[in-house]
């Protein structure tokens, strides 16, 4: 087995951010060597801060799929070369956030929408409800720029359009859109690095992927067993052609034990 999983809305409450529910399952994967891999909108600097909390140690994804972060103590394999990056090798799939600003800066006259670049870490803070520390290290962007969108749907579609032939894309998150390369996308990234754990493995990989927004559609739609997560503000997403698709009871990391308890209580690993 392989766990791919988001963090806001999912292993981390919605509102708090808190994983307390959730860490005797998150114990659970550890004890039975189960890889949790961590696939998230949130930028390296906010999970080199949380993995510590988590006594997280698998790889990682960033950014909603921008790059795929594998600790250098890992034993995995992987037959191309890698960005070296301190303490990890880097896998990354999208331009550099700098191009997604200067694109998009051309259009703040025509639709009304704040990117994390124009607000102070105050704002996000009142925005998001992160302390100080947290919203700052979020701002630490290297691929996709948030941005809250207070124009309409069919003017965001609009922007879409705009933005297709320069290969730049937007996904919605739990509070914001985010504009990012065409390929960066948590599907795509948990693909190559199922693929790099396939490769090491003689048994066939079953994959689990939980998420709860729209930007965990893709990863869920791939994953051999989806998890949507229930969230307080918004409907479940729908996985297009997944009416095997597990929902959650509970919400965030609630819902994220009960998940993971069953698969391992179905497997008869618990
Ligand atoms: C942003 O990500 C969430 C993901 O659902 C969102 O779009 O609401 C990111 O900017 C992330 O870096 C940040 O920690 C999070 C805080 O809520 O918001
Ligand atoms: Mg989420
Ligand atoms: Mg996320």
């Amino acid at each position: 087995f392989l766990i791919f999983t988001d963090l806001d809305g999912t292993l981390l409450d919605h509102h708090t951010y808190s994983f307390k529910p959730a860490q005797a399952a998150l114990q659970s994967l550890k004890t039975v060597s189960i890889p949790c891999v961590i696939n998230t909108s949130k930028t390296f600097a906010e999970l080199a801060s949380l993995r510590k909390e988590l006594h997280h140690q698998d790889p990682f994804i960033v950014e909603n799929g921008s790059a795929v972060y594998i600790p250098k103590h890992s034993t995995l394999f992987v037959d191309e070369i890698l960005e070296d990056c301190g303490d990890y090798w880097r896998k990354s799939f999208g331009p550099k956030r700098q191009r997604l600003i200067e694109l998009t800066d051309s259009q703040l006259d025509h639709y009304t929408f704040k990117r994390y670049s124009d607000m102070t870490h105050q704002e996000l803070m009142s925005i998001t409800g992160l302390s100080e520390a947290n919203a700052k290290l979020s701002m630490q962007r290297e691929f996709t720029e948030p941005m809250v969108w207070t124009d309409s749907n069919t003017a965001l579609n609009a922007f879409r359009e705009y933005l297709a032939p320069f290969d730049v894309q937007i996904q919605k998150g739990g509070r914001f859109a985010h504009l990012m390369g065409q390929h960066c996308d948590k599907a795509n990234a948990m693909l190559w690095l199922a693929e790099v754990y396939a490769m090491q493995s003689d048994d066939a990989l079953t994959t689990m992927a939980l998420g709860d927004g729209e930007n965990d559609i893709g990863m869920l739609s791939k994953a051999d067993i989806p998890v949507v997560i229930r969230s307080p503000v918004h409907a479940p997403p729908e996985v297009p052609n997944r009416s095997d698709a597990w929902l959650s009871d509970g919400y965030g990391p609630e819902g994220w034990a009960q998940a993971i308890n069953l698969l391992l209580t179905k497997q008869g690993i618990l």
